[in-house]
């Protein structure tokens, strides 16, 4: 087996083990409130505060007691710890569970909910408490223009050029808890395959809209699955 270099992609599957709900399984955000008014710009201009309060609330469940990194997260930092070539991290999570649990080659594709960026003066800085229309940017000082740090429809995701040159070059695709369904993530798998000629491998709880274009799959409940799929990595038992 080659040992070459390793691109991960995650969604809000591999943090539902962990207590955070996801966007589009039943019970899931988008069946509780409108994507539109709260991840678009124009949501944004339309009612500024109620997407601040919005943020703020998922801020504060995120810090939860029992919100912490789980199995899967675990085994990911592990892979990065112990595999002889690159692992990247791509998530389209804006949770830090990713962070909390090691992983250190990791890029927030879609942002951060524990960051604030001024539109200003364009400083990204950390948040945790609240932000609110007269919360000044702790750089230049000026109210009214700290926004969350995440990527909306419509909006440009972050380090593409980094994720694309990454994708365009990797020896083993895998993507983990994601339905497939947010582009431009859900079209990395055919890059890895047409540029990169990369092995790729689905792990979700269920067949995801790109499903068919993985060469493998393993269906279950991340935390089952991605540590089982790491070990044989680990263990030289995984054939690419
Ligand atoms: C852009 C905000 C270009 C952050 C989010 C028509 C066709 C194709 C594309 C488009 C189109 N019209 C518009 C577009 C582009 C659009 C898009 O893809 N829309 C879709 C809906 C059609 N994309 C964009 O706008 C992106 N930007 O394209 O810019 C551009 C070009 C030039 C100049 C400027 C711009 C921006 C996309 C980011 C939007 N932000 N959220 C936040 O609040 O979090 S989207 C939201 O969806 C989150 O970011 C989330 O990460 C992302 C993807 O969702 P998933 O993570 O996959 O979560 P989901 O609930 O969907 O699925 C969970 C999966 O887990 C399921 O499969 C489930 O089975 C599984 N699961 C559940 N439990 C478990 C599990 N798996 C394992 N174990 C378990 N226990």
């Amino acid at each position: 087996m080659q040992f070459g270099d390793i691109v991960i992609l995650t969604g809000a599957g591999i943090s539902k083990e962990s207590g955070i709900e996801t966007f589009r399984d039943r019970d899931g955000l988008w069946s509780k409130v409108n994507m539109e008014d709260v991840a678009t710009p124009e949501g944004f201009a339309r009612d500024p505060k109620y997407v601040l309060d919005f943020h703020n609330r998922c801020r504060r469940d995120l810090r939860g007691d029992n919100i912490r990194p789980n199995a899967a997260h675990d085994a990911l930092a592990r892979l990065e710890r112990e595999w002889p070539g690159q692992v990247l991290l791509v998530t389209q999570n804006v949770d830090d569970l990713h962070d909390r649990a090691g992983s250190g080659n990791l890029i927030h594709m879609h942002g951060e909910m524990f960051k604030t960026r001024c539109d200003a003066c364009g400083d990204i800085h950390d948040r945790e408490d609240d932000t609110t229309l007269e919360t000044p940017c702790p750089a230049c000082g000026q109210a009214g223009g700290v926004r969350p740090h995440v990527v909306w429809f419509g909006e440009m995701p972050f380090q593409m050029d980094e994720i694309q040159a990454a994708v365009g070059s990797c020896s083993l695709f895998m993507s983990i808890g994601t339905s497939g369904v947010v582009y431009p993530a859900a079209g990395f798998v055919q890059e890895a395959i047409f540029r990169a000629r990369a092995h790729t491998v689905e792990l979700n709880l269920e067949p995801s809209e790109g499903a068919s274009m993985f060469a493998e799959q393993h269906y279950g409940p991340a935390t089952e699955v991605v540590p089982t799929f790491v070990d044989k990595l680990l263990a030289g038992q995984a054939s690419f």
